[in-house]
């Protein structure tokens, strides 16, 4: 007997090496008959299912090669914290382009961007931020983020290739640091968020914030409502981890100031 037929017939997953990509190695098998997983680091051995493609995705030709007879594309490859300007404009800024107009000349309709919390770092920790508010990167890799987003608006609508940015906020297995309360990003909810904006009918270009539904909220993720997401996770269970202790924000620590943190400490990189 045949197996029931899967939504897709083959998921492009970039950043498949990384911290999120191992995660969804595994969680988005049931969505696609294949996962063709890209990393430029080693991805392992092929199980059922997948294919495996090493590329930098700053290299135009491979990113082509890489785009052929894909359905859906999940771009989280790239360098993911504050680094060299000029890494950075090869992975991040290169490389997104290349993933785009590939996508564009193979006819790949959707395309699911890891976007960041780093577009908009530079607003206060007393603010409540919605995503049509103007950007505020806190860095070159914000910056790079927000190339992410616009080069993805232009191309839907431009060429109509639907886009859901993810303004992931700090997606790992528990929060680090009291920061992180707000931010905190359950992988399980990372993945509901991902269905949500696979399996939309229509999206067209929307940002959402990617955050679980903790007891602090530094994001009004109003004009990401068509995508149905529900957070089921929450910081809470964290919380005798890090007690409120003193002033937050501080008057003397700029990274309890801003929402971007510790990323506030880090500047322009030269060699
Ligand atoms: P990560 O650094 O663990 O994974 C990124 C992957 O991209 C790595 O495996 C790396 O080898 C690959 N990569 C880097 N440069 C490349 C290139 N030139 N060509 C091909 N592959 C390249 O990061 P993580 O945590 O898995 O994040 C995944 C994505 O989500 C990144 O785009 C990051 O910016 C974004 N994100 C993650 C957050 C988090 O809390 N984990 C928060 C906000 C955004
Ligand atoms: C990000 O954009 C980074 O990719 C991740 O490593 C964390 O630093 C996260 O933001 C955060 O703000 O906690």
């Amino acid at each position: 007997m045949n197996s029931p037929r899967k939504a897709f017939h083959r998921i492009l997953l970039t950043g498949a090496a990384g911290g999120l990509g191992r995660i969804l190695r595994e969680r988005i098998k049931p969505w696609a008959d294949i996962i063709r997983l890209s990393d430029i680091s080693d991805l392992g051995i092929a199980a059922d299912g997948e294919e495996l493609v090493q590329c930098d995705l700053a290299d135009r030709a491979q990113v082509h090669a890489l785009m052929q007879d894909v359905d859906l594309v999940l771009h989280f490859g790239g360098i993911s914290t504050e680094h060299h300007f000029d890494d950075i404009m090869q992975a991040n800024i290169l490389g997104t382009y290349n993933v785009y107009e590939a996508a564009h000349q193979a006819g790949v309709k959707r395309i699911i961007f890891a976007s960041s919390n780093h577009t908009v770092g530079y607003y206060k920790t007393t603010d409540f931020i919605d995503a049509h508010m103007p950007v505020r990167p806190d860095g070159m890799y914000g910056i790079s983020k927000c190339f992410g987003e616009n080069l993805s608006r232009y191309y839907y609508d431009r060429f109509g290739i639907e886009t859901v940015c993810l303004r992931i906020g700090s997606s790992f297995p528990e929060p680090l640091n009291r920061r992180m309360m707000v931010t905190y990003f359950s992988y399980d909810d990372l993945v509901e968020l991902l269905r949500c904006a696979a399996f939309t009918p229509r999206v067209g270009h929307t940002i959402s914030f990617g955050v679980s539904n903790n007891p602090a909220s530094w994001w009004d993720n109003r004009y990401a409502s068509h995508l149905g997401y529900q957070a089921k996770d929450s910081s809470a269970r964290f919380a005798a981890q890090f007690p409120d202790s003193g002033d937050y924000p501080a008057a003397d620590d700029i990274t309890t100031q801003y929402q971007g943190g510790a990323f506030l400490l880090t500047g322009p990189q030269y060699r």
